[in-house]
């Protein structure tokens, strides 16, 4: 099962998908935690290149390529092989694919369709079974990260640093992929209390999952 958490700046993702992994653990699930850019030796180095607050000469397409690149390696090295692990590898993955056309596509105005060609080939056509998407004000967002960081506006990454209309064209176009594949996607007000949000996300997740109850494992607790 591979379930992915979106959402703009300071949405709570790693927050909160740190609480659902302990919660799916609890209930005898193999799960594995990761995130996007990074996940691998190699991604993290992507990582770091891209977060470069001084890298402010990267084109957005330079940007798309490196994010796509990251991830490929991701989606081999590590998220596939424990998928395999069935029937009860979980992957919960901060962010993936999704934000890059949040980001690069809706942020930056790249083309939509040329980017899921190249997102197609750096997955392997691997999409997620839930994508849980955690709306949010982003300046509420921002301030919760500069918050949590002690930081102010001086010490954001490069990606922090854009402007409010940039961050607000990607939770846009959020909002308008979510619309697109209700089935996919469980948004959650994540302006709510962190444990109303995680509340939520067990609701909407356990009737996406029905093995949840039916594995052994799952069913003896
Ligand atoms: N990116 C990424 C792209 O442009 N394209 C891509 O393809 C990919 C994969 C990654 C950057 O790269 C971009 C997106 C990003 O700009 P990052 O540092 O990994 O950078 O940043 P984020 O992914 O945005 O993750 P963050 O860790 O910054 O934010 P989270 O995980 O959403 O939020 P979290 O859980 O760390 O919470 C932030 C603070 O808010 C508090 C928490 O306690 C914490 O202090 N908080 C709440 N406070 C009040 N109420 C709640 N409900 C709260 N929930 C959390």
């Amino acid at each position: 099962m591979f379930i992915t958490f979106e959402g703009p700046e300071g949405s709570g993702k790693t927050t909160q998908m740190n609480r659902l992994a302990a919660w799916l653990r609890e209930r005898g699930y193999d799960v594995l935690t990761t995130r996007e850019p990074g996940g691998t030796a190699i991604g993290d180095r992507v990582r770091a290149i891209l977060l470069d607050p001084v890298a402010t000469e990267m084109e957005a397409e330079t940007e798309a390529l490196l994010f796509s690149a990251a991830r490929a390696q991701h989606v081999r090295q590590v998220i596939l092989p424990h998928l395999r692990r069935r029937p009860l590898g979980v992957v919960l993955c901060d962010r993936f694919a999704d934000s890059t056309l949040a980001y690069q596509g809706y942020g930056h105005g790249l083309d939509l369709a040329q980017l899921a060609v190249i997102t197609a080939f750096a997955t392997g056509g691997l999409k997620p079974d839930l994508t849980i998407y955690l709306d949010l004000d982003v300046e509420v967002g921002l301030r919760r990260k500069a918050l949590a960081a002690g930081q102010d506006a001086a010490q954001w990454n490069r990606m922090e640093q854009r402007a409010l209309d940039y961050h607000r064209r990607v939770r846009d176009g959020y909002r308008a992929m979510a619309a697109a594949e209700p089935q996919r996607w469980l948004v959650v007000d994540a302006a709510q209390p962190l444990e109303e949000v995680q509340a939520q996300i067990r609701q909407g997740l356990a009737p996406r999952l029905p093995a949840l109850d039916r594995s052994p494992v799952a069913g003896g607790r």
